[in-house]
């Protein structure tokens, strides 16, 4: 397209919405619409950039389809989702919509600056993966965003082909999410298993996340939910994270603050500092590798108290290895063990607890099992190991004893 007639397009189609180089300014519902509507057909256009403290309330969701990468400058403004779209309630009490509040049906990296997305009617900030996308991985970086009050998701990165997902059609590409200094509160309170933060990943692909400076607490599903299947990794990274007072919405089936669940080939690995994890109504952290793979999770500094199941828990099966490396972790109060590493299959357990204190929690302080058929008479693989350095256990109901089978300690 020559720049005259970009030039005539954009005056012809944006009457209430400024041009500014290659970005559109916003500052109501109008003008909102207009630029995703401009920015989905016209490549030129890579950033809109909303008036400083704009507040505006979307009556139908916003929905971007263009191929271009995209950036949303919000300078402290807010979008109130609360008339955008709606869902219906199936039988089992669980929704099915296509809405949110603010859509990107693309492949193109979503970048969201300085944003707040409140009171959204079903889903806050979603992103669809185009099932037949390739090249490079779908990104998603979000700085300073606050997404709160969404009766579904808060955040949904979406790479199901269907919505009857049988675990493994999706696109090619794998999810790039970067957060820093954001807030997930108070999502997921209009039906049951909604997260503050959720990624579906399916076929081939890897869910990267890092997740600074953030607060993820008092949603009604999980805080945060990573959900892997087919080929493909789930690898994260957090630190300085809250993840409090989540999973309260379904009484019947509690959720937890995070949820890693990698299926098929693929590892989990974790590295996580300066969490806090409290109050959750069902585990604290809760990861669980299925297929070929290992969970290879590195924890420092994490205090996880008053968790209604576990504080942590980790469970590996099928062929893999767990490899643990735990310092300054003290988890206490929990409703079940303080900490459970569990390995069932081929594979072995190496763990490492330097610094770490499990008090007063209603089972056993510290579980790690190592199996090749859980609850087997005899062991027929070689032992796996722990290395303890410093580490406390009182209080706890089933005694002050690490307990393991098939672990050797070092
Ligand atoms: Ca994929
Ligand atoms: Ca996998
Ligand atoms: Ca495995
Ligand atoms: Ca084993």
């Amino acid at each position: 397209m020559n720049k005259h007639l970009l030039f005539t397009l954009l005056i012809a189609t944006s009457y209430s919405t400024q041009v500014l180089g290659s970005a559109l300014v916003v500052f109501d519902e109008r003008s909102l619409q207009d630029a995703f509507q401009q920015a989905s057909y016209n490549l030129d256009i890579d950033e809109i950039i909303f008036k400083r403290n704009s507040h505006i309330s979307l009556s139908a969701p916003a929905i971007y389809s263009g191929e271009q990468p995209i950036t949303l400058t919000g300078k402290g403004s807010t979008i109130d989702g609360s008339s955008a779209g709606s869902f219906a309630l199936n039988s089992n009490l669980s929704a099915m919509t296509k809405d949110g509040t603010l859509i990107f049906n693309t492949a193109g990296e979503v970048k969201i600056k300085n944003l707040k997305v409140a009171n959204s009617a079903t889903r806050g900030i979603v992103v669809n993966v185009p099932v037949d996308a390739s090249d490079s991985n779908i990104s998603v970086t979000l700085d300073r965003v606050t997404v709160t009050h969404s009766a579904l998701y808060g955040l949904h990165i979406d790479d199901k082909a269907d919505a009857f997902d049988n675990g493994t059609t999706g696109s090619d590409l794998g999810v790039y999410l970067k957060l820093t200094h954001c807030t997930f509160k108070y999502n997921g309170t209009g039906a049951i298993d909604f997260d503050g933060i959720r990624i579906d990943e399916r076929s081939l692909g890897d869910i990267h996340a890092f997740i600074s400076n953030t607060t993820i607490d008092n949603n009604g599903g999980d805080g945060i939910e990573l959900d892997e299947a087919g080929d493909g990794n789930v690898e994260v990274y957090m630190n300085r994270v809250s993840l409090n007072d989540n999973g309260f919405y379904n009484e019947e089936d509690l959720d937890d603050g995070f949820d890693i669940d990698e299926a098929d080939a693929g590892n989990i690995e974790a590295i996580l500092s300066n969490l806090v994890v409290n109050n959750n109504k069902d585990e604290g952290l809760d990861f669980d590798e299925a297929g070929d793979g290992n969970i290879e999770a590195k924890f420092k500094r994490i205090s996880a108290f008053n968790n209604n199941d576990e504080a942590i828990k980790l469970d590996e099966k099928d062929a893999g290895n767990i490899e643990v490396n735990l310092k300054s972790v003290d988890v206490e109060e929990s409703g079940d063990d303080g900490i459970q590493l569990k390995e069932i299959g081929e594979g072995k357990i190496e763990t490492d607890l330097k610094s770490v204190r499990a008090i007063n929690n209603k089972k056993y302080g510290i579980k790690i099992e190592q199996w090749v058929m859980e609850g087997e008479a005899e062991h027929t693989e070689e032992a796996g190991s722990m290395t303890l350095k410093r580490v406390e256990l009182a209080g706890n109901g089933k005694g002050d004893e690490i307990k393991t089978n098939n672990i050797e300690q070092n």
